[in-house]
């Protein structure tokens, strides 16, 4: 029989510059993948990027991940708003260091406005920690308004972002 469930196809950036950061990026990686109603994970190389956002932060651990999923949005924001309050984020300052933030950045091909969510993801298309994160896992995204990975990558240098080999 076909399978009447709607699967939607989400990605989600994870970014941490405090407490281990690569650590908390992999741990927040398995926790994922642990969810419940979601399926077929994949994830992006962990990328060291210089921080946006006030100087003096330390610097970050980036990566991007993928499954598709039956939780609606805001079912799948609460989810992974309790994996950041596992990690005990803390977040003293706007735009400051954190030790763990999950991003909804795509969902299927939705525009999603609401006072809890932005999907797309409000800054994904300039910012290289995300743009080529992505690029890993899915080089021929499209953004629901039909703008290519390709040409957000071309208008965004990578800079000094770069894959942690360990
Ligand atoms: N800077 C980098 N490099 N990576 C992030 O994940 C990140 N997240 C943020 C701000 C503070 C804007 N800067 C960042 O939220």
């Amino acid at each position: 029989m076909t399978d009447m469930i709607n699967w939607q196809l989400c990605y989600i950036g994870l970014g941490s510059n405090l407490e281990d950061p690569y650590r908390q990026v992999s741990s927040a990686l398995e926790e994922l993948t642990a969810l419940p109603d979601c399926r077929a994970h994949a994830h992006s190389r962990l990328y060291r990027s210089d921080p946006v956002g006030p100087p003096g932060q330390p610097d970050y651990v980036n990566a991007v991940a993928c499954f598709e999923t039956t939780l609606e949005p805001l079912a799948l924001l609460d989810a992974l708003q309790a994996i950041e309050q596992a990690h005990q984020r803390v977040r003293i300052q706007h735009w400051g260091p954190r030790t763990l933030d999950l991003d909804l950045l795509l969902y299927g091909n939705q525009v999603i406005e609401n006072e809890r969510l932005t999907v797309p993801h409000a800054f994904m298309k300039e910012r290289s920690f995300v743009l080529y994160p992505l690029a890993d896992l899915a080089p021929d995204t499209r953004l629901p308004d039909g703008t290519g990975l390709a040409e957000l990558l071309a208008n965004c240098p990578q800079g000094t972002l770069e894959p942690i080999n360990r």
